[in-house]
Parts: structure tokens; C-alpha cells; sequence
């Protein structure tokens, strides 16, 4: 498959509860590269320009409320179809509709309080691994175990 960068973040929700370190156990556990993380606080203008395919919506303004209501883990993860896995493991965006086995499945229970954000697509993986990263803060190395997890 296709190496990938994807986005994904802990959302404010995640950091409060203390399971921010599960969440990141259970991307770390397919095999897909940690190549950028930090935690921030996402001001508005950022929040308005991630979620910017949802202005007009009835959720628009409680989403960008809850993104900017405390710290994220912003993390890119990099690997062949790291989009579609990143999205596999998430689960369905209602916690109520998500698989049993995934993030949202087992650790949430609300759409508006679910925990993580994974970029959708390639397109939308690129905008925002740029959005949150520079250049310089994503590093490209080889871990020991890579013969082990990609072909
Ligand atoms: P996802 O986060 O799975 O990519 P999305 O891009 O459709 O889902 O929506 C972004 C976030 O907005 C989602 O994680 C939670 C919130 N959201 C989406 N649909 C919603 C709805 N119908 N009611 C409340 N919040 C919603
Ligand atoms: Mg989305």
C-alpha cells in the first residue's frame, strides 16, 4: 500500500479523561509510525480553518466550543494506508454506531465527545498534517521492527 501521513488528534475530551496515552497505545499497536506529536491548545481561527467543511452546519458551533475547550494530543502517524487504518481503529464518528474493539466503540458514548480526530482522505490528511505540523517537526526515522511490520 501507498506510504501515508495522517492526522490525528487527541481531542479535549481524551486529554481530560486521562486516556490519551489508550488512545495513542492502540494507533501505536497497528505498526503505523509516531513521525509527529505534541499536545496544544487550538485557538479559533485554527479550529475554523480544520473544520472548515462543517461551517453552516447545526454543529458547527458546539464542535469548534468543544476543539477549543482544552488541550489536544496533536499526533501524525505515517505508513502504508495510514488513513484508512487510522479511521478502521477510530470507529464510526457516533460512539453509539461505533464497532466494539475500536476508540470510539469502547471509550465513548456521544458524537460531540468522541474522543479523536483522523484526517478523512489524502486531501484532507495533507492540508491538516500541515495545519498543525512544520516541516521540521515531523522526523523521518527508521524504527528496529520495521522488517517486521512492512514488507
Ligand atoms: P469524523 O470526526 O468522524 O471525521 P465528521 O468530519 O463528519 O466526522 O465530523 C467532525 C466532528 O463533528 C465529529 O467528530 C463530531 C462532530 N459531529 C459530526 N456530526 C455531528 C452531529 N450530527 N451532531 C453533533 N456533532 C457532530
Ligand atoms: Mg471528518
Amino acid at each position: 500500500m501507498a506510504n501515508e501521513k495522517t492526522l490525528i488528534l487527541v481531542k479535549p475530551d481524551g486529554v481530560q479523561r486521562g486516556i490519551a496515552g489508550q488512545v495513542i497505545g492502540r494507533l501505536e499497536a497497528t505498526g503505523l509510525r509516531i513521525s509527529g506529536m505534541k499536545l496544544l491548545q487550538i485557538s479559533d481561527e485554527l479550529a475554523a480553518e480544520h473544520y472548515g467543511e462543517h461551517v453552516g452546519k447545526p454543529f458547527y458551533s458546539g464542535l469548534v466550543a468543544f476543539i477549543t475547550s482544552g488541550p489536544v494530543v496533536a499526533i501524525c502517524l505515517d505508513g502504508p494506508g495510514a488513513i484508512s487504518i487510522a479511521r478502521k481503529v477510530m470507529g464510526s464518528t457516533n460512539p453509539a454506531e461505533a464497532a466494539p474493539g475500536t476508540i470510539r466503540g469502547d471509550l465513548a458514548v456521544e458524537i460531540g465527545r468522541n474522543v479523536i480526530h483522523g484526517s478523512a482522505n489524502e486531501e484532507d490528511a495533507a492540508r491538516e498534517v500541515a495545519l498543525y505540523f512544520s516541516e521540521d517537526e515531523l522526523v523521518d526515522y527508521t524504527r528496529a521492527i520495521d522488517d517486521w511490520l512492512i514488507e
